[in-house]
């Protein structure tokens, strides 16, 4: 047993917990199991590893930079609140899981292993569950099982004398959602990247899955029956034209909106935080700080260019020999290398505006737990739903509806946190999924105990089932043969 432990340690820490590892893994078997050359391995994997590293280099840039400027506002406003960031959440579980449950922070590893074997064989036998993604996102994994692990082991204190049925139970729940949540967008990230092979495993799965069906039954079509204007189909005239480019107007946008945040937090707070050296010049900075939101961005989306081809292609050999039908679920950041790119920072600005209005809410409401916006959710969540939601239901969308998810991810996360009593150790995973539909699982299991675990597991099960019967036929050939797909939809559309 210890041995299985120690290699599985090893594994986690070293792969799955590193996706650009367990990326390059998956396109290594991927592409053994088509029967390349060696050295079309080595060339594929080396792509894979390196396109991921570029994502990942992109990514942390934006979070490294603009997070600390973010959480910057409860201290220079003296808050005493929680932020929603997934490592402030999994720092909180570290932190109190051992005093509040008595249960070592070992076993949230030992959940993420049986849960990530739950989603394989969920997929494996995709021809009864109909479920066909698998989750890539190893980094997400840990501070989702983490936090599934509070919020299960809130709502089911019966089960923590034992520990072998409350592991058991959290990870039928965690691999269900992890399988559930990524094959719901199987669809929508055809359409939005016409049939790129993958799907997104992160944490805002329901929540991209929900605002993609809003976007297009309440603006998707207008009353004459004509088309919705997209994002990228406004093409603006004379001065106004400099934002027709994508990179002018997120950089146009981030000046505004970060150089109010900077000036808010003054210059004295910024020269004691270390963020700016005396001597250094507030109007340069400021031009600095804030356009390098494009650049990180620009890196991102270089490193998405990079792996996906890569991954997808090399995902047939798994998809055909060892897990049938299935496409791997990737970071949501991929998803930001399509679509309309101006959706990236409106969704962000629209969310960020949505937390704000629900932050100034629960203080007038008094309310015992205070939230700050985390940079994580903020972005990643918006700019996806964003991107999503003009794919089905034009600009209108993209702006409405990251405004709404704002509201709901501080309001959700406030009422969670501070109910499971994660909010008193200083941070909520605070993501979409995380604070609305976790929390209404978590209710619905504290309020019939194991009834309600039984009812969470068949209404998650029951999606894919769904989703299959109404339709048969395209299902499992959208990932099999987009241009099939397209074909037979065109047919039908006759
Ligand atoms: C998360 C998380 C990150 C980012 C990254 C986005 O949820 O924990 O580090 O989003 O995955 O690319």
């Amino acid at each position: 047993m210890d041995v299985l432990m120690n290699v599985w340690g090893y594994f986690s820490k070293n792969i799955l917990q590193q996706p650009a590892f367990m990326i390059g893994l998956l396109v290594m078997l991927g592409y053994i199991l088509l029967k390349k050359t060696w050295y079309d391995v080595l060339a594929g994997v080396i792509k894979a590893i390196v396109g991921y590293m570029i994502l990942a280099a992109g990514s942390s840039g934006l979070i490294n930079n603009f997070r600390p400027i973010l959480v910057g506002l409860k201290d220079r406003f003296n808050m005493d609140a929680m932020v929603i960031d997934p490592y402030f959440g999994q720092n909180a579980v570290t932190a109190g899981v051992e005093e509040v449950f008595g249960k070592n922070f070992g076993d949230v590893m030992i959940l993420l292993l049986i849960a990530f074997i739950v989603n394989i064989l969920l997929v494996r036998f995709s021809k009864y569950t109909k479920l066909r993604a698998l989750f890539t996102t190893g980094h997400v994994q840990v501070q989702q099982a983490s936090t599934a692990y509070w919020l299960l082991a809130f709502a089911l204190p019966g089960l923590l004398t034992n520990n072998v049925a409350l592991l058991i139970v959290m990870s039928v729940i965690l691999g269900a959602y992890w399988a559930v949540g990524s094959n719901l967008l199987v669809k929508p990230c055809q359409e939005l990247t016409g049939g790129a092979g993958f799907t997104l495993a992160h944490q805002q799965m329901f929540g991209i899955a929900l605002n993609s069906y809003l976007a297009e039954k309440l603006f998707g079509r207008k009353k004459d029956g004509q088309k919705v204007k997209k994002l990228d189909d406004m093409e603006l005239p004379g001065v106004m034209s400099v934002f027709n480019e994508n990179m002018v107007t997120t950089s146009i946008l981030m000046l505004v909106f970060f150089g109010a945040i900077l000036m808010i937090l003054g210059k004295d707070y910024l020269i004691a935080g270390g963020f700016l050296g005396e001597t250094e010049s507030m109007f340069f900075y400021v031009i600095k700080t804030s356009l390098n939101f494009s650049v990180y961005l620009a890196i991102l989306q270089l490193g998405v260019r990079t792996f996906v081809t890569e991954l997808t292609q090399s995902f047939q050999g798994i998809a055909n020999k060892l897990l049938p039908g299935s496409v791997p679920g990737v970071d949501c950041a991929v998803s930001f290398g399509f679509g309309s790119a101006n959706a990236v920072p409106i969704g962000f600005l629209m969310g960020f505006l949505g937390q704000i209005v629900a932050i100034v809410a629960l203080i007038l409401l008094k309310s015992p737990v205070l939230a700050i916006c985390g940079f994580i959710p903020v972005f990643f969540d918006n700019a996806s739903i964003a991107l999503f939601a003009n794919e089905k239901g034009g600009a209108k969308a993209a702006v409405i509806l990251p405004f709404i998810s704002g509201l709901m991810q501080v309001f959700g996360s406030a009422l969670i946190a501070g109910w499971v009593g994660m909010a008193a150790y200083g941070g909520y995973l605070g993501m979409w999924d995380w604070a609305v539909v976790w929390p209404v699982m978590t209710g619905v299991m504290k309020l019939l105990s194991y009834v309600g675990v039984v009812v969470v597991a068949v209404v998650l099960l029951a999606i894919p089932q769904i989703q299959y019967r109404l339709d048969k036929e395209g299902y499992f050939l959208i990932t099999e043969d987009y241009e099939a797909y397209t074909a037979l939809k065109a047919k039908k559309a006759e």
